[in-house]
């Protein structure tokens, strides 16, 4: 008993001066001021919004911390298994309203705020985007974080507190221009440990020696050290008092006095650059999604991050004093994609060098403990590390690789002994020149469970990718979960109205917590006051979405006209240039059109975000290509109000919150087979837009829910992929006549300098069209006309949505949450109700 061990007196000192939480309007002003006047140093003479939401931040954080207090404590107590969720993004966006809604106060800190001259809404948009992420990979991370603690399971994130998150984008002649986001500063969110702090290795050599009972074993000695430093982020969930944590590492030099001693000896320049490389290590976010480009700072942030954290989760399981063997009864830790699969090998190298364990004892706990996800099949996003990169970098590590894989290989030759090839084939150790460790095998073989993201993508990842590995290990080490996202952001913070309104007609706002129960809404379909409400929701979410492009591009948008979005990170697989095509394809039909005929047009607005990866010139084409397209065609007077192209830069998590909410169709339609799930497309469909999309990833498990009817399928079908790019390669292609039409625009320098958007168009005319661009077009055109008639039936179009946003239960986050608690983490939620 905890409690016992503090002597009475003390404990009722302790107990009469414990902080307490706001509970109402009052007590929230009293806080806001307090904090606005003491920790400010501010008053009402010079607190401006800037001041105001820091204020307001600080008090909801006294609120979290608080409650993260007793949630460790509760968490210690009871002792059950724990969850580590280990990934190298978070993408959290900002917390302010979230942490709001989460402790259901956002009321009284709306008249709070009020009584004080501010308005909520002012104040909540001075908050920088947390944006510690790329896209989905890294939203799915912060989507589970809210999740896991809204249904009480005792977790934790683990990540890296990288200096500069993710880069600022804007957009200058029509190019990308790469701004750093410096985001630390007021940062009222995280909490430093300082006193957390862990010593990492790199570099150096390893010794063998034999120990006292005459063992070989192995020591990692010299090198290189760098200190971990823990940064705690509270998490709350969503009307409960779990508060889990966050927990970033922050990379620091060493020790202190190994500098003051070269700074005594004169060494002052040698002394900062020591301490500048050390803080290299999580000075910044790499930007590339979905691509790998073996960079050694990456794999030192890879290291530095799961030794930090395994460090961290071991120093709480030993406080347990319970034996190795219990390890993964207490711990699970799952590896968002291959990025942190070194803890692999690491808790095999603690296990075996540092607390001597045997071999096969040791690697049966770790195998026990991690499970692995991935989120992609395409090939240049698989991760490989070049051995001698290794060797010099982790030499205990790469000897600890290949003894895995030396076990592994000899299991596998005793059960195919007539299969020489198989070998090879799943080899940790790829022999080529320099030889590569693929990061992909060491994560299945060192897990008991390996998922896909939605069921294409997983039973691709069973028949293609990891074939030979179903074969040896059987299919029950492959299962999938498919993607889901949290309603509590996704609906409630980022359409509010949307979500009161479903509250009203289901009398209570409990779908937030149990998504399913929107299918309740069936029963509303029909009912005409209901869809009006539900169409001027919409019109309101567009005219705000509106008011953000005049505000940052100039451009005035028609409200009425169908708003047309993609929002993505941008890539060739998500086939960006598909959509813009079809867009200069419809300017093209316009510009032939006679008066009467231009009547009939349906006003579009398209609308397309996204960050190109600095170094991805393709995709930077793609942006220059849209920017181009909107110069020209929103300045034609022969267009009018009948088509807009708009390019929202920096897309993010926040401006995700308002365009989500306003779009009538949202396009999904990346090359079959290659998106893993996506997760944009279930926001569109949550907010009552509909989808127009190709047969991949989660958009087939969208049609199974809302039925056919209700999304615009097209183009080529998975299975049919490989066979196209086999032709294509022989000679056999030829363009689309529509498409065609559109290349020659371009080519008569319609929209610029044809010289800058060769490379694209040739990349399909002249070099295979590997993502079949022109394959799809004419069936994307098509169905962008079915799109048209069907948003002039008024009536059809919303019963379409509201059917759509009843059958969307499926999706939410705490589906996911609890099947990953069931199939992989064997792990139960905490009871709070004491
Ligand atoms: C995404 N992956 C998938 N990767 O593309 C998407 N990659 O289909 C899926 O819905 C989502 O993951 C969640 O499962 C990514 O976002 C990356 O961002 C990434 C980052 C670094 C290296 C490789």
């Amino acid at each position: 008993n905890v409690e016992a061990s503090i002597p009475e007196e003390l404990r009722e000192a302790w107990k009469k001066h414990s902080a307490t939480e706001f509970k109402n309007k009052d007590e929230f002003e009293r806080d806001l001021v307090r904090h606005i006047e003491t920790t400010l140093a501010r008053s009402m003479y010079n607190c401006d919004e800037l001041a105001a939401y820091s204020g307001t931040a600080l008090a909801f954080r006294d609120r979290l911390i608080i409650e993260w207090n007793k949630t460790q404590q509760r968490q210690t107590f009871k002792d059950q298994k724990r969850i580590y969720y280990l990934s190298l993004e978070f993408l959290m966006g900002r917390t302010l309203d979230n942490a709001m809604l989460n402790v259901g106060l956002k009321d009284a800190a709306r008249d709070g705020l009020s009584d004080l001259g501010f308005q909520i809404e002012d104040v909540i948009n001075q908050e920088h985007d947390a944006a510690l992420g790329n896209g989905g990979l890294g939203r799915l991370a912060a989507c589970f974080l809210d999740s896991m603690a809204t249904l009480n399971y005792p977790a934790w994130g683990y990540g890296l507190r990288y200096r500069y998150g993710i880069f600022k984008q804007e957009i200058v002649n029509g190019y990308q221009v790469e701004v750093p986001d410096y985001w630390l500063d007021n940062n009222p969110w995280e909490f430093p440990r300082h006193e957390i702090t862990v010593d990492i290795q790199f570099y150096g050599n390893v010794k063998k020696y034999q120990d006292e009972s005459g063992k070989i074993a192995h020591s990692w000695e010299d090198g290189e050290i760098v200190q971990a430093i823990a940064y705690d982020v509270p998490i709350p969930g969503y009307g409960t008092k779990t508060t889990n944590n966050l927990r970033l590492w922050s990379s620091k030099a060493s020790s202190g006095e190994f500098d003051f001693q070269k700074f005594n000896a004169g060494e002052y320049e040698s002394a900062v650059a020591d301490q500048q490389r050390a803080e290299t290590i999580s000075a910044v976010l790499y930007p590339n999604d979905n691509l790998e480009q073996g960079k050694e700072l990456r794999l030192k942030q890879q290291y530095f991050w799961c030794a930090a954290s395994l460090f961290d989760i071991i120093r709480r399981f030993k406080k347990t004093k319970r034996a190795w063997g219990e390890f993964p009864d207490q711990v699970a830790i799952q590896l968002n994609d291959t990025h942190p699969a070194l803890a692999i090998v690491e808790l095999q190298r603690i296990l075996i060098d540092k607390e001597g364990l045997e071999w096969d004892e040791a690697w049966t706990i770790v195998t026990k403990t991690f499970g692995y996800t991935n989120h992609t099949v395409l090939p240049e996003a698989l991760e490989k590390w070049s051995v001698p990169l290794m060797q010099n970098l982790l030499p205990r590590h790469l000897q600890i690789i290949y003894d895995i894989n030396m076990f592994f290989l000899q299991s596998v030759e005793k059960r195919f002994p007539n299969d020489r090839d198989i070998l090879s084939r799943v080899s940790i150790i790829e022999e080529s020149h320099p030889k590569m460790v693929r990061m992909a095998y060491l994560a299945i073989i060192g897990s008991h469970k390996v998922n896909g993201v939605a069921e294409l993508h997983s039973d691709l990842l069973k028949t293609t990718l990891f074939k030979d590995f179903v074969k040896i290990y059987g299919p029950d080490r492959f299962t999938n979960v498919t993607n889901g996202i949290t309603p509590r952001r996704w609906l409630h913070q980022a359409n509010p109205r949307l979500s009161a309104l479903i509250a009203e007609k289901l009398g209570s706002y409990d779908f937030l917590r149990d998504l399913t129960l929107l299918d309740k809404l069936e029963a509303f379909v029909d009912d005409k006051a209901f869809r009006e409400e539900w169409a001027v929701i919409k019109r309101e979410n567009k005219l705000r979405l509106a008011r953000h492009i005049k505000a940052t591009t100039g451009y005035d948008v028609n409200p009425n006209a169908l708003f047309d979005v993609q929002v993505k990170r941008i890539h060739e697989y998500k086939r960006q240039q598909l959509n813009i095509f079809g867009v200069i394809h419809r300017y093209l039909s316009i510009k032939a059109m006679s008066a009467e005929e231009k009547k009939k047009v349906v006003p579009r607005v398209s609308i397309f975000g996204g960050k190109a990866a600095p170094g991805y010139w393709m995709a930077k084409t793609i942006i220059h290509l849209i920017n181009k397209v909107a110069d020209v065609v929103n300045k034609d007077p022969d267009v009018g109000d009948l088509l807009k192209v708009i390019f929202i830069a920096d897309y993010n998590v926040s401006k995700a919150e308002i365009i989500c909410p306003a779009s009538d169709i949202s396009e999904h339609i990346s090359t079959a087979g290659t998106e893993g799930s996506g997760t944009s497309n279930m926001k569109f469909v949550l907010n009552g837009g509909l989808i127009i999309g190709t047969c991949d990833g989660a958009n087939i498990e969208i049609t199974r829910e809302i039925s056919e009817q209700n999304i615009f399928l097209f183009g080529n079908l998975a299975e049919d992929v490989e066979e196209l790019r086999h032709r294509h390669f022989y000679g056999d292609f030829k363009l689309d006549p529509h498409l065609e039409r559109v290349f020659n625009a371009i080519k008569d320098n319609m929209f610029g300098d044809k010289a800058d958007f060769s490379a694209l168009t040739s990349s399909i005319e002249d070099h295979g069209d590997y993502y079949l661009v022109s394959d799809d077009f004419n069936s994307y055109i098509t169905t962008h006309e079915m799109v048209d008639e069907a948003f002039q039936n008024k009536e059809e179009w919303l019963a379409k949505s509201i059917t759509s946003v009843a059958r969307m239960g499926f999706f939410s986050m705490d589906r996911v949450t609890n099947e990953y608690a069931d199939s992989i983490w064997n792990v139960e939620p905490l009871d709070v109700t004491d």
